[in-house]
């Protein structure tokens, strides 16, 4: 074994050592928010959750039919008594969330949520 491969090898032995250090997830949470919907106003477990992915879990408790739009994602829309999930990658800031059921919005379905 020359000096070459020697070196190598030892170059090969440190890069598999650091490789499952580099496979490590990111440190971002996951975090689920439970979103009770009802006319005409979404009630929201968290205020503030950490940046990252954010799983709505929305729960119609409400008559009519409701969605639920964030983030320029929306879910399907959901009958009363039923529920679902919406799931969004956040960054820092604040996003603002409604309902896209014509008048919901401006009848009180709507709010802001901030991501720290
Ligand atoms: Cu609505």
């Amino acid at each position: 074994m020359n000096r070459l491969t020697l070196a190598l090898g030892v170059a090969l032995a440190t890069l598999v050592a650091a490789a499952p250090v580099a496979a490590r997830p990111t440190t971002a949470a996951a975090t689920t928010v439970t979103v009770q919907m009802k006319e005409f106003k979404f009630i929201l477990s968290k205020k503030t959750v950490p940046h990252g992915t954010v799983t709505f879990r929305l729960v119609n408790k409400g008559t009519i039919k409701h969605d639920f739009k964030i983030a320029g994602k929306k879910s399907k829309l959901i009958a009363k008594g039923k529920s679902g999930t919406l799931t969004v990658t956040l960054k820092k800031g604040m996003y603002p969330y409604l309902c896209t059921v014509p008048g919901h919005a401006a009848a009180g379905m709507k709010g802001k949520l901030k991501v720290t």
